[in-house]
């Protein structure tokens, strides 16, 4: 309850800090993008992960105010990033509640990129299933204008929400981003293997790349390549990096 209070505070204060965790394409290992992972810094409790404040956010409406934010400074980063690696994307999670709040501004976003001098696809937006459940027209209708702009859509954590196939038909979709919990236990689970490789035959018929998440051996980096996974994160490349310490890892691997 308290902590709900510190939000709109920690804006003000700016407690707030975007950390960068590195997606790769698996096939030459090299890095394409990064996810972009909120962290706060409370004065007194230290680092609060955004499992527990993002919910707080939600309730409190402050998640649009904070999206925007996000934004904001994904763009700047981006700005100067790209001067080291040009086709660089950051993905962006953003909340079911930014695309229904009255003040949702969303939609601004392109002309936000085009101010930067960015292109749309520069920018990657993750949604969860969840979002796709209710108010379906108005969130295909935004999605829609959202991709005419050239910004692309990932489905994340795809298979553990309450996903009906009938979405990947009807919304736009680019990329399919693999659970976690279907990565984790690759080496040794045969059902796993089996998910894995069904989702992304599925996701290459239907014209998708898939992103795998919480890739932590060799053993499953290897497997996912020789099966066709097009990208990877997770901590056997690199966790979330404070923003620093993601770009000496691109001047490094330019
Ligand atoms: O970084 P970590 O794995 O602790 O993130 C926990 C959860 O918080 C993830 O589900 C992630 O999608 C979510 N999250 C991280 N940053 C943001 C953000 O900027 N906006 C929203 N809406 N969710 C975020
Ligand atoms: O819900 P979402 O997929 O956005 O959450 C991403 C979360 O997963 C972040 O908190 C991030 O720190 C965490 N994460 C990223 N890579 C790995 C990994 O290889 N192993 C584990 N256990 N967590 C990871
Ligand atoms: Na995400
Ligand atoms: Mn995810």
């Amino acid at each position: 309850v308290r902590l709900g209070k510190d939000l709109r505070q920690a804006m003000a204060c700016g407690q707030f800090r975007l950390h960068y965790q590195p997606i790769l394409a698996l096939h030459d290992g090299r890095i394409r993008g990064a996810e972009a992972l909120l962290r706060w810094q409370h004065p007194e409790r230290g680092w609060i992960s955004p499992a527990e404040f993002i919910p707080l956010a939600e309730d409190s409406g402050l998640i649009v105010e904070l999206g925007s934010w996000v934004f904001a400074e994904v763009c700047r980063q981006l700005q100067q990033w790209r001067q080291l690696q040009p086709q660089l994307h950051i993905s962006v999670n953003v909340s079911p509640i930014q695309f229904f709040a009255d003040n949702a501004n969303l939609l601004q976003w392109p002309a936000q990129l085009a101010a930067h001098g960015l292109p749309g696809d520069s920018v990657v937006l993750e949604i969860t299933e969840r979002l796709l459940l209710d108010n379906r027209d108005q969130v295909s209708t935004q999605l829609h204008a959202l991709r005419q702009c050239g910004i692309r859509v990932s489905l994340d954590d795809f298979g553990t929400g309450y996903s009906s196939l009938s979405y990947l038909k009807k919304f736009a979709i680019d990329y399919l981003k693999i659970d976690q919990s279907f990565v984790r236990h690759l080496e040794t689970d045969g059902s796993d293997r089996a998910l894995c490789e069904a989702i992304i035959a599925m996701a290459h018929r239907l014209d998708m790349r898939v992103v795998a998440e919480g890739i932590e051996l060799a053993a499953h980096h290897d497997w996912l390549r020789e099966a066709g996974c097009d990208f990877g994160q997770g901590f056997l490349f690199a966790r979330a990096l404070p923003a620093a310490e993601f770009e000496a890892l691109l001047r490094q691997r330019r």
